[in-house]
């Protein structure tokens, strides 16, 4: 349900097939009240954070991947991070009437996150996780980074992540991974105007 009744739902549709992986993607931003998830990558600690990134962003996500992994993780996490990417810029659409930013700490028991988000059309991406592990599950830790990385760098969006505490890897990953949910919830809030939300009147 969305809280501009002359606004649609934003939603959008992707499909990616490479060599490499053959994804789809459907996400629904304005799902809150009735949300659908189901996330099949094919790596498990994988479908666990995007599930987490869909739960607390209010969200529907169906998200399907089937990748190389007789190789490894690599083509798989990043592949499906930047078609998210491009289905969450897809679904946002021209960003008129958004809150634009949004920041959020999110604790996971001992563990604790920040992350700060800008609708801004321009892709950066600092994220500094701390994670000591060589893999949780069968995700490599040098991939987490790299997926929030790849989807701000394809959402055309600005991101800071950084996990301030934690002595549990699987805690400090899932605790960025709900900041930054709780921060997109923010800053693509409907703010109930059709003002660009920049300056320059444009992003
Ligand atoms: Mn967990």
């Amino acid at each position: 349900m969305s809280s501009n009744s002359e606004q649609a739902a934003r939603s959008a549709s992707i499909d990616r097939k490479t060599n490499e992986t053959d994804i789809s993607v459907k996400v629904n931003l304005d799902s809150k009240m009735n949300q659908e998830i189901d996330v099949g990558t094919g790596i498990g600690f994988l479908d666990h954070m995007y599930h987490a990134l869909a739960k607390h962003s209010g969200w529907s996500l169906t998200l399907k991947c089937t990748g190389d992994l007789h190789i490894d993780d690599h083509h798989t996490a990043e592949d499906t991070a930047i078609a998210l990417g491009m289905a969450f810029k897809q679904a946002l659409g021209t960003p008129k009437g958004i809150k634009r930013f949004g920041h959020a700490y999110c604790p996971l028991d001992e563990a604790l996150s920040r992350a700060v988000v800008d609708i801004s059309g321009r892709p950066f991406a600092s994220i500094d996780l701390g994670l000591k592990r060589e893999k949780i599950g069968d995700l490599s830790c040098e991939m987490i980074p790299h997926v929030l990385f790849s989807f701000a760098t394809a959402a055309g969006i600005t991101l800071h992540v950084d996990v301030l505490k934690g002595n549990n890897d699987h805690h400090r990953s899932e605790s960025a991974f709900k900041a930054l949910a709780v921060a997109i919830r923010q800053a693509t809030e409907l703010t109930g105007t059709n003002d660009v939300p920049s300056t320059k009147g444009v992003l």
